[in-house]
Protein backbone atom coordinates (compact mmCIF):
# COMPACT_ATOMS: atom_id res chain seq x y z
CA UNK A 1 0.00 0.00 0.00
CA UNK A 2 1.38 3.32 -0.48
CA UNK A 3 1.94 6.05 1.34
CA UNK A 4 -1.03 8.09 -0.06
CA UNK A 5 -3.61 5.73 -0.06
CA UNK A 6 -7.34 6.92 0.08
CA UNK A 7 -5.92 10.63 -0.44
CA UNK A 8 -8.16 12.70 -2.73
CA UNK A 9 -5.54 14.85 -4.62
CA UNK A 10 -6.55 17.91 -6.80
CA UNK A 11 -3.62 18.69 -9.09
CA UNK A 12 -3.85 22.20 -10.65
CA UNK A 13 -0.86 23.55 -13.46
CA UNK A 14 -0.31 20.81 -15.67
CA UNK A 15 0.56 22.50 -19.21
CA UNK A 16 2.27 19.44 -20.82
CA UNK A 17 3.85 15.95 -20.13
CA UNK A 18 6.99 18.43 -18.80
CA UNK A 19 4.88 19.98 -16.30
CA UNK A 20 6.53 19.74 -12.60
CA UNK A 21 2.80 19.47 -12.20
CA UNK A 22 2.33 16.13 -13.99
CA UNK A 23 6.03 14.82 -12.32
CA UNK A 24 3.65 15.18 -8.51
CA UNK A 25 0.89 13.91 -10.39
CA UNK A 26 2.50 10.65 -11.14
CA UNK A 27 4.13 10.43 -7.90
CA UNK A 28 1.21 10.58 -5.91
CA UNK A 29 -0.94 8.09 -8.24
CA UNK A 30 1.83 5.34 -7.53
CA UNK A 31 1.66 5.94 -4.24
CA UNK A 32 -2.23 5.10 -3.94
CA UNK A 33 -3.87 8.83 -4.21
CA UNK A 34 -6.88 9.38 -6.44
CA UNK A 35 -6.74 12.20 -8.28
CA UNK A 36 -8.24 15.21 -10.24
CA UNK A 37 -7.39 17.26 -12.56
CA UNK A 38 -7.97 21.03 -14.27
CA UNK A 39 -6.61 22.55 -17.24
CA UNK A 40 -6.09 26.23 -18.26
CA UNK A 41 -8.33 26.60 -21.68
CA UNK A 42 -9.48 24.57 -24.31
CA UNK A 43 -6.33 23.99 -26.21
CA UNK A 44 -4.47 22.02 -22.97
CA UNK A 45 -8.12 19.47 -22.36
CA UNK A 46 -7.35 16.85 -24.59
CA UNK A 47 -3.52 16.72 -23.31
CA UNK A 48 -4.76 16.89 -19.77
CA UNK A 49 -6.95 14.18 -20.49
CA UNK A 50 -4.37 11.90 -21.81
CA UNK A 51 -2.31 12.12 -18.97
CA UNK A 52 -5.93 12.28 -16.18
CA UNK A 53 -6.47 8.72 -17.86
CA UNK A 54 -2.55 7.44 -17.38
CA UNK A 55 -3.98 8.00 -13.70
CA UNK A 56 -6.98 6.29 -13.83
CA UNK A 57 -8.82 9.75 -13.53
CA UNK A 58 -11.77 10.95 -15.37
CA UNK A 59 -12.09 13.92 -13.22
CA UNK A 60 -11.01 17.11 -15.61
CA UNK A 61 -12.42 20.60 -14.64
CA UNK A 62 -11.64 23.65 -16.78
CA UNK A 63 -10.25 26.69 -14.77
CA UNK A 64 -8.31 29.50 -15.38
CA UNK A 65 -7.28 30.50 -11.81
CA UNK A 66 -7.29 34.35 -12.94
CA UNK A 67 -11.24 34.27 -12.16
CA UNK A 68 -12.59 33.96 -9.09
CA UNK A 69 -15.62 32.91 -10.40
CA UNK A 70 -13.89 30.21 -12.23
CA UNK A 71 -12.01 29.09 -9.04
CA UNK A 72 -15.71 28.92 -7.14
CA UNK A 73 -17.61 26.87 -10.64
CA UNK A 74 -14.08 23.97 -10.25
CA UNK A 75 -14.51 23.35 -7.00
CA UNK A 76 -18.43 22.94 -7.14
CA UNK A 77 -17.73 20.92 -10.07
CA UNK A 78 -15.50 19.23 -7.86
CA UNK A 79 -17.85 18.73 -5.41
CA UNK A 80 -19.79 16.72 -7.81
CA UNK A 81 -17.18 13.74 -7.96
CA UNK A 82 -15.85 13.84 -4.29
CA UNK A 83 -17.54 15.47 -0.91
CA UNK A 84 -13.74 16.29 0.62
CA UNK A 85 -10.82 16.22 -0.26
CA UNK A 86 -7.20 15.85 1.03
CA UNK A 87 -4.71 17.21 -1.16
CA UNK A 88 -4.27 20.63 -3.28
CA UNK A 89 -1.40 20.71 -5.74
CA UNK A 90 -0.68 24.58 -7.27
CA UNK A 91 1.88 24.28 -9.88
CA UNK A 92 0.98 27.55 -11.59
CA UNK A 93 2.57 30.88 -12.64
CA UNK A 94 3.28 33.54 -15.05
CA UNK A 95 4.77 36.71 -16.00
CA UNK A 96 5.22 39.05 -19.43
CA UNK A 97 7.42 37.31 -21.36
CA UNK A 98 9.30 40.76 -22.05
CA UNK A 99 9.71 41.23 -18.18
CA UNK A 100 11.79 37.89 -17.83
CA UNK A 101 14.94 39.19 -19.21
CA UNK A 102 17.37 42.53 -19.32
CA UNK A 103 17.70 44.75 -16.59
CA UNK A 104 15.06 44.33 -13.60
CA UNK A 105 14.24 47.85 -13.30
CA UNK A 106 14.30 49.20 -17.11
CA UNK A 107 11.82 45.79 -17.91
CA UNK A 108 9.64 45.48 -15.45
CA UNK A 109 5.98 47.71 -15.77
CA UNK A 110 3.40 48.44 -12.83
CA UNK A 111 0.67 45.73 -14.64
CA UNK A 112 3.68 43.25 -15.02
CA UNK A 113 4.18 43.14 -11.55
CA UNK A 114 0.67 43.34 -10.98
CA UNK A 115 -0.32 40.34 -12.96
CA UNK A 116 3.04 38.51 -12.12
CA UNK A 117 2.05 38.82 -8.48
CA UNK A 118 -1.79 37.91 -8.98
CA UNK A 119 -1.31 34.51 -11.52
CA UNK A 120 1.91 33.27 -9.29
CA UNK A 121 0.91 34.06 -5.32
CA UNK A 122 -2.66 35.20 -5.03
CA UNK A 123 -4.01 32.19 -7.19
CA UNK A 124 -2.33 29.80 -4.51
CA UNK A 125 -4.22 31.73 -1.92
CA UNK A 126 -7.48 31.69 -4.33
CA UNK A 127 -7.88 27.38 -4.20
CA UNK A 128 -7.10 27.99 -0.18
CA UNK A 129 -10.44 30.21 0.06
CA UNK A 130 -12.44 28.21 -2.06
CA UNK A 131 -11.52 24.74 -1.37
CA UNK A 132 -10.99 24.92 2.58
CA UNK A 133 -14.02 23.78 3.38
CA UNK A 134 -13.80 20.30 1.48
CA UNK A 135 -10.49 19.94 3.77
CA UNK A 136 -12.08 20.08 6.90
CA UNK A 137 -10.98 17.47 9.67
CA UNK A 138 -9.11 15.47 7.18
CA UNK A 139 -5.54 16.18 7.41
CA UNK A 140 -5.39 18.21 4.68
CA UNK A 141 -2.65 19.28 3.08
CA UNK A 142 -1.99 22.15 0.43
CA UNK A 143 1.11 22.12 -1.93
CA UNK A 144 3.22 25.06 -4.20
CA UNK A 145 6.18 24.92 -6.79
CA UNK A 146 8.69 27.87 -5.76
CA UNK A 147 12.03 29.06 -7.07
CA UNK A 148 15.57 30.06 -5.58
CA UNK A 149 15.04 32.98 -7.57
CA UNK A 150 12.72 34.07 -4.42
CA UNK A 151 15.80 33.84 -2.66
CA UNK A 152 18.71 35.35 -4.30
CA UNK A 153 19.06 37.71 -7.27
CA UNK A 154 18.97 35.99 -10.46
CA UNK A 155 19.87 37.02 -14.04
CA UNK A 156 16.52 37.78 -16.72
CA UNK A 157 14.34 35.80 -13.22
CA UNK A 158 13.28 39.60 -12.37
CA UNK A 159 10.01 40.13 -11.17
CA UNK A 160 9.24 36.44 -11.12
CA UNK A 161 11.79 36.66 -7.85
CA UNK A 162 9.58 39.24 -6.48
CA UNK A 163 6.63 36.93 -6.98
CA UNK A 164 8.22 34.11 -6.10
CA UNK A 165 9.03 35.51 -2.43
CA UNK A 166 5.51 36.43 -2.27
CA UNK A 167 4.18 33.02 -2.68
CA UNK A 168 6.64 31.83 -0.07
CA UNK A 169 5.19 34.12 2.55
CA UNK A 170 1.89 33.28 0.95
CA UNK A 171 2.92 29.66 2.23
CA UNK A 172 3.68 30.86 5.19
CA UNK A 173 0.73 32.87 6.15
CA UNK A 174 -1.51 30.03 4.94
CA UNK A 175 0.19 27.83 7.13
CA UNK A 176 -0.84 29.95 10.25
CA UNK A 177 -4.39 30.55 9.22
CA UNK A 178 -5.31 26.87 8.43
CA UNK A 179 -2.97 25.07 11.15
CA UNK A 180 -6.12 25.71 13.05
CA UNK A 181 -7.58 23.38 11.23
CA UNK A 182 -5.49 20.68 10.72
CA UNK A 183 -4.36 21.76 7.17
CA UNK A 184 -0.84 21.69 6.26
CA UNK A 185 0.72 24.58 3.96
CA UNK A 186 4.43 23.88 2.27
CA UNK A 187 6.41 24.28 -1.08
CA UNK A 188 8.80 22.48 -2.96
CA UNK A 189 11.79 25.08 -4.88
CA UNK A 190 12.86 22.72 -7.72
CA UNK A 191 16.27 23.38 -9.51
CA UNK A 192 15.57 24.29 -13.00
CA UNK A 193 14.11 21.68 -15.18
CA UNK A 194 13.17 22.45 -19.37
CA UNK A 195 9.25 22.96 -18.87
CA UNK A 196 7.33 24.57 -21.36
CA UNK A 197 7.72 27.28 -19.03
CA UNK A 198 11.57 27.08 -19.60
CA UNK A 199 11.34 27.49 -22.97
CA UNK A 200 12.88 30.27 -24.71
CA UNK A 201 14.06 31.58 -21.44
CA UNK A 202 17.84 33.33 -22.71
CA UNK A 203 20.80 31.13 -21.06
CA UNK A 204 18.64 28.33 -19.61
CA UNK A 205 21.31 25.95 -21.01
CA UNK A 206 23.75 27.26 -19.19
CA UNK A 207 22.00 27.50 -15.74
CA UNK A 208 21.50 23.43 -16.33
CA UNK A 209 25.28 23.07 -16.97
CA UNK A 210 25.87 25.00 -13.63
CA UNK A 211 24.00 23.26 -11.77
CA UNK A 212 25.50 19.91 -13.60
CA UNK A 213 28.95 21.24 -12.44
CA UNK A 214 28.68 22.45 -9.24
CA UNK A 215 25.75 21.15 -6.75
CA UNK A 216 26.52 18.84 -4.36
CA UNK A 217 24.83 16.04 -6.49
CA UNK A 218 26.23 17.26 -9.92
CA UNK A 219 23.40 16.44 -11.93
CA UNK A 220 19.58 17.94 -12.84
CA UNK A 221 16.73 17.24 -11.17
CA UNK A 222 14.09 15.65 -12.85
CA UNK A 223 9.83 16.62 -12.76
CA UNK A 224 10.01 12.54 -10.61
CA UNK A 225 12.91 14.13 -7.97
CA UNK A 226 10.62 16.52 -7.18
CA UNK A 227 7.01 14.82 -7.34
CA UNK A 228 8.43 12.90 -4.70
CA UNK A 229 9.09 15.35 -2.71
CA UNK A 230 5.69 17.00 -3.11
CA UNK A 231 4.38 13.89 -2.44
CA UNK A 232 5.44 12.97 0.47
CA UNK A 233 4.84 16.61 2.30
CA UNK A 234 1.37 15.92 1.43
CA UNK A 235 1.10 12.80 2.88
CA UNK A 236 0.85 11.87 6.71
CA UNK A 237 4.36 11.15 6.76
CA UNK A 238 4.79 14.77 6.76
CA UNK A 239 2.35 15.10 9.46
CA UNK A 240 4.73 17.52 11.55
CA UNK A 241 5.56 20.00 8.74
CA UNK A 242 4.27 23.08 7.81
CA UNK A 243 4.95 26.35 6.29
CA UNK A 244 8.14 25.08 5.21
CA UNK A 245 9.87 25.59 1.98
CA UNK A 246 11.83 22.18 0.65
CA UNK A 247 14.95 22.41 -1.62
CA UNK A 248 14.58 19.59 -4.19
CA UNK A 249 17.61 21.32 -6.51
CA UNK A 250 20.63 18.83 -5.79
CA UNK A 251 22.05 21.10 -2.95
CA UNK A 252 22.56 24.16 -5.20
CA UNK A 253 21.42 26.30 -2.56
CA UNK A 254 23.99 25.53 -0.50
CA UNK A 255 26.63 26.89 -2.02
CA UNK A 256 28.75 30.08 -1.46
CA UNK A 257 30.59 29.52 -4.28
CA UNK A 258 31.38 27.92 -7.01
CA UNK A 259 34.88 26.48 -8.20
O1 LIG B 1 9.37 30.09 -12.52
C1 LIG B 1 9.89 29.77 -13.56
C2 LIG B 1 9.26 30.15 -14.88
C3 LIG B 1 8.05 31.00 -14.74
C4 LIG B 1 7.58 31.70 -15.99
C5 LIG B 1 7.96 31.37 -17.29
C6 LIG B 1 7.45 32.08 -18.36
C7 LIG B 1 7.87 31.82 -19.78
C8 LIG B 1 6.82 32.25 -20.78
C9 LIG B 1 6.68 32.70 -15.81
N1 LIG B 1 6.17 33.41 -16.84
C10 LIG B 1 6.52 33.10 -18.10
N2 LIG B 1 5.99 33.85 -19.11
C11 LIG B 1 6.13 33.52 -20.40
O2 LIG B 1 5.64 34.24 -21.29
N3 LIG B 1 11.08 29.10 -13.53
C12 LIG B 1 11.68 28.78 -12.26
C13 LIG B 1 11.80 28.71 -14.76
C14 LIG B 1 12.73 29.83 -15.09
O3 LIG B 1 12.27 30.93 -15.72
C15 LIG B 1 13.34 31.81 -15.81
C16 LIG B 1 14.46 31.26 -15.21
C17 LIG B 1 14.07 29.99 -14.72
C18 LIG B 1 14.92 29.03 -13.97
C19 LIG B 1 13.38 33.08 -16.37
C20 LIG B 1 14.58 33.78 -16.33
C21 LIG B 1 15.69 33.24 -15.73
C22 LIG B 1 15.65 31.98 -15.17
Amino acid sequence: MGFLADKKALIVGIASNRSIAWGIAQAMYREGAKLAFTYQNDKLRSRVETMASECASDILIPCDLRSDEEIQTMFAELKKHWDDLDIIVHSAAFAPKEELKGSYLENTTREGFRIAHDTSSYTFSALAKEGRSMMQGHHAAMLTVTYLGAQRAMPNYNVMGLAKASLEANVRYMAYDLGLEGIRVNAVSAGPIRTLAASGIAEFNLMLDKVEKNAPLRRNVSIDDVGNAAAFLCSDLAAGITGEITYVDSGYNILGMMM
